[in-house]
């Protein structure tokens, strides 16, 4: 029986890769702490059911019905945590000056390009409702960029460590708004986090997940 463990993976940068936006203490924690602690909650949690090992971590919280019910919730909330900062640290990147190109920035281009604007209006009209989403999230949680049920995109919000995949939907791009992500640097002021935070997102990579 396959009993591989679930692993942390490496940042794909440096810490201090994203400052100023977020700051090496942050990425610190955030990575070493509290996603190594999701990961090691969720092996602790399969060992009781060892034949899950053979799962990804997607496939866990994509089925959680089929997840017995005495680790049910620990996998929602650790396989969960692991499956979204997995996903977080690679939707991410260095900052790239603002006199570079779009296409150096790295903003969306193509058919996601199309997409948010035929769903959204325009970009900044799309930042601005993913930032009131995020804004609004009350307590902890993620705000998202999904492509829904019907093929289409659409902005969504999750408590805690819940993923868009549990209820069908394809997630490609999440900010976390927990507080562990933004206060050591913004304190209270979620809004700013959700603010700077577009100057390290790395769209080739949501880009790759949308044409996916
Ligand atoms: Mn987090």
């Amino acid at each position: 029986m396959n009993t591989k463990k679930h692993e942390l993976p490496n940042l794909p940068y440096a810490y201090n890769a994203l400052e100023p936006y977020i700051s090496e203490e942050i990425m610190m924690l955030h990575h070493d702490k509290h996603h190594a602690a999701y990961v090691k909650n969720l092996n602790d949690a399969l060992e009781k059911h060892p034949e899950l090992f053979s799962k990804s971590a997607e496939e866990l919280v994509m089925n959680l019905n089929n997840i017995p019910e005495d680790i049910k919730m620990a996998v929602r909330n650790n396989g969960g945590g692991h499956v979204n900062h997995s996903m977080f640290w690679e939707s991410m990147m260095p900052a790239v000056s603002a006199k570079a190109s779009a296409a150096e920035r790295g903003e969306p281009s193509g058919k996601l390009a199309e997409e948010i604007k035929k769903t959204f209006g325009s970009f900044a009209d799309f930042q601005t409702k993913f930032n009131d989403t995020g804004a609004k999230r009350f307590g902890s949680g993620w705000v998202w960029l999904v492509k829904n049920k019907e093929g289409a995109l659409e902005i969504m919000s999750t408590a805690n460590q819940d993923n868009p995949m549990t209820d069908g939907h394809m997630p490609i791009l999440g900010n976390d708004v927990w507080e562990h992500a933004y206060y050591l640097q913004y304190k209270n002021v979620r809004a700013d986090y959700l603010k700077a935070w577009w100057n390290v997102v790395n769209w080739q990579e949501v880009e790759r997940r949308f044409n996916f």
